[in-house]
Order: C-alpha cells, then structure tokens, then sequence
C-alpha cells in the first residue's frame, strides 16, 4: 500500500470518502477519517469504523473501534479552530502512532491530508495531522495538503448532522486564513477546492456531492497511473505511456517562495456517439477528440473561483483516453495542441498520458501558484480582517 489518505473534520472526511468510491483505490491507499463528532462519520460510505479516528477535548484520541465511542466523541470544538488547535497540537504523538497501526507494515510514500477551512475541527487539527503524518512516515514523505475555501459570498447556513447554525462569511473567511496560516507551514504543496465555485444555493444547502466527486475523480486520476483500470500498457503496441506520478505532481506543486498552491481542472469528453454504443462495431461512431477543447475545458472548471490562470508557476496534466485516441493515426489526441494551451499560461509544463478502457477521454490538470497570486485568498484575508482580530469567533 503506498500512500495514506486523511480526512480532518467533515469536508476533510466526506472529500476522502469521495475518493475511495472506487474499490480499487483502496489497493492503493489507505484511508483515515479524524473527526470530533460521530453523527459526520457516521455519514460516511467508504470508510469503515476502523478507520475512524474521534478527537475530543477531553477524551484526547478514541479509536473508531473503542468501547463507547459514541459517547466519547460527540462534542466537537463549538466550530473553534483555536479550540480544536490547543487540542490536537498535544496529541501530534499519538496521532502519528494511530497513523503507523492504521497503515500496517512500512510507511507511505506519499500522503494527503484534507480538510474544510471554514469551520473549527479541520482547520484547527489539520496542521497537526499533517504534523502527525510526518513523524510517522518521516521526512521524506511528502504530503499535500487539499483545503476545502469556504464559499464567502454570503452568510451560510451550515447543515451538520446534528443540527444547523448560520455562520457568517466574516468568521469563515477568518477561520480559512488561520488554517491555511498554518497548514501551509506543514505541508509540500496545497491543492485548492473552493466552494465559491459552486452555485450560492448548492453551498448555502450543503449541497456537496457532486463537487465532492469531481475533485475525487481528479485526484484519482493522479494518483492511479495504470493501476486503477488494471491496464497493462505493455499489452498496447505503439503507446509509450508517459504517465504523471506523484513525485511529479508534488515537483509541481512547488513553488520558488516555498509552498505552492494548486487549482485543480478536469474535462472529460466521450470518444462514442450514441450510435457507435447503439451499434457496436468496430470503429462505428468513434468521434475525434481535439486536444485544445479538452484542456480549454478544464481550465475552464478549475477549482478556484477569482483565479487567473495566466499567472500559473508551473502547470502539471494527465490525458487518459482509449488506445486509439493515445497511440495510432486515425484518432490521437493531439497532445501538442493541449500543451499549447498550457505553454499559453504559464511556463513550465508537464503532461503525461494513459489509458482507459472506457469510452471516455479525460484531461486532469493542476496550475500551481505562490499565494500571493491566488486573488481569492487575498480576498479571505481581507474579508478575515474586516471580521475582526482572529479566532475571536
Ligand atoms: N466541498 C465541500 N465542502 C464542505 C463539505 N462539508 C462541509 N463543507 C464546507 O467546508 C467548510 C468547513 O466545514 P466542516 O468541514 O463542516 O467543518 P469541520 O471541520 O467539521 O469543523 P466544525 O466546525 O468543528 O464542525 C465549510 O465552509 C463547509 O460549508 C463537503 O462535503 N464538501
Ligand atoms: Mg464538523
């Protein structure tokens, strides 16, 4: 198994929950849910209670499967991050010891840890799993850090399990400041998913799954190489995979001035009409796939709301397609058409292709950025400053 997946708080949890959807990550990954309320696990579809980590402030960490879990990890921190930091901050030891006994044997090469920043428990313990993550794994584990930005375009009224409470877009942007403050002070690289790219309606309802899906199909994407569709590239004539790895989606998430920030796009596109499914002859219905529209379209649903594109350090992205469209004359994507595109942007580059078995060719990209070229943290500071003194929340 080689990479570690953790969860922080309920966004945190819910994103890797997205990712293990798929079975097969799991041959990949392990995951970790930490959370301070049951009822947020308890929603969760893929991530058993034995891999559920309660943090409470006053029972310290209680393993998903202890006695009276229930009752021991019910609290939560009242949504402070300040709370949650003081708590988690002395529990860095035994977190990377939880870590070690979920992963099993040998350590991961990679790690991620996710967490929503708008409200108390991920942002508040975020820094300290990542912390945890590397005195367990040691310093030569990279993790990434993926940070739900809280949608502040407005008050939001916030649906928890056990009840809902309207939080003002102040006291979120002012707790996003102070958690990603500290998570980037940890963390090798951080991947952005903004809820102010949802519709105000869809955030305002917490409305997450399919945004929740999107960014989990990306990272998937990113992480799996050839493993996910159990293809053996070997068996392909003609195609030399390039395939992104994690080292090189970590490489690209640095940045000159330390930690990189990255906006994540995907296109997919089906490579069949719907006659060529109806009719499934050999070669029926296949349609052409331009390189330019499927890196034009990711771009253009980038995770990151306020983001110019144009600004980007370093870009990184991955095609996967079916055979004839990544090897052959009659229908490969034109990789030199999609790199272009990115050249247009920013100037370093880096695009790898695979394959699918689906009828399906995608295009997942991540454009890294220093933070002060991110216009929509600039815009949170701002917001977190107008709301007054940190963590008075
Ligand atoms: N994209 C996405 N955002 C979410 C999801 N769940 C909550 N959020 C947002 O993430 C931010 C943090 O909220 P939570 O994750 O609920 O907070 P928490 O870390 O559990 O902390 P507490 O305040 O202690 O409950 C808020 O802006 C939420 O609107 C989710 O599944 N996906
Ligand atoms: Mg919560």
């Amino acid at each position: 198994m080689a990479y570690l997946f953790v969860g922080a708080g309920q966004a945190g949890c819910a994103l890797v929950d997205s990712v293990f959807e798929v079975d097969r990550v799991s041959t990949l990954a392990t995951p970790v849910a930490v959370n301070s309320t049951i009822r947020d696990l308890q929603n969760l579809s893929n991530v058993g209670q034995e891999s559920w980590i309660g943090i409470s402030q006053r029972e310290g960490l209680v393993p998903g499967d202890e006695a009276g879990f229930e009752e021991k990890v019910s609290g939560g921190f009242g949504r402070d991050p300040k709370v949650a930091d003081e708590t988690a901050s002395d529990l860095v030891g035994p977190l990377a010891s939880a870590f070690a006994e979920q992963f099993g044997e040998g350590t991961p090469s990679f790690a991620f840890v996710f967490a929503g920043l708008g409200g108390g428990t991920g942002c508040g313990i975020a820094p300290h799993v990542a912390e945890a993550v590397t005195e367990f794994a040691g310093e030569t584990t990279d993790v990434i850090g993926v940070a739900v930005l809280p949608n502040t375009s407005g008050d939001i009224t916030r649906q928890n399990a056990d009840d809902e409470e309207t939080v003002s877009a102040g006291r979120q942007a002012s707790n996003a400041v102070y958690g990603l403050d500290r998570l980037e002070a940890v963390v090798d690289g951080i991947l952005l998913v903004d809820n102010q790219r949802l519709a105000y309606e869809e955030a305002a309802e917490g409305r997450f799954d399919d945004f929740n899906e999107y960014v989990a199909a990306g990272i998937r994407d990113l992480v799996s190489g050839p493993v996910l569709e159990r293809i053996d590239p070997g068996t392909y004539e003609d195609f030399q995979p390039q395939t992104i790895d994690l080292q090189d989606v970590v490489t690209s998430l640095s940045v000159p001035d330390g930690t990189g920030y990255a906006a994540m796009g995907r296109s997919v596109v089906q490579t069949k009409s719907l006659p060529g499914y109806l009719v499934p002859f050999l070669g029926l219905g296949r349609q052409s796939v331009d390189g330019d529209t499927l890196a034009q379209l990711a771009i253009s649903k980038r995770s990151v709301a306020d983001l110019s594109p144009g600004l980007a350090k370093r870009a990184i992205g991955q095609i996967r397609a079916p055979a004839p469209y990544v090897s052959g004359d009659d229908y490969r994507i034109e990789i030199s058409l999609v790199r272009s595109r990115l050249d247009s942007y920013c100037p370093e580059v880096n695009l790898g292709m695979m394959l699918t078995e689906r009828n399906l060719a995608s295009f997942t990209t991540l454009l890294t950025f220093e933070r002060e070229d991110v216009d929509r943290i600039e815009q949170l500071e701002s917001q977190a400053a107008r709301y007054g003194p940190s963590t008075t929340v």
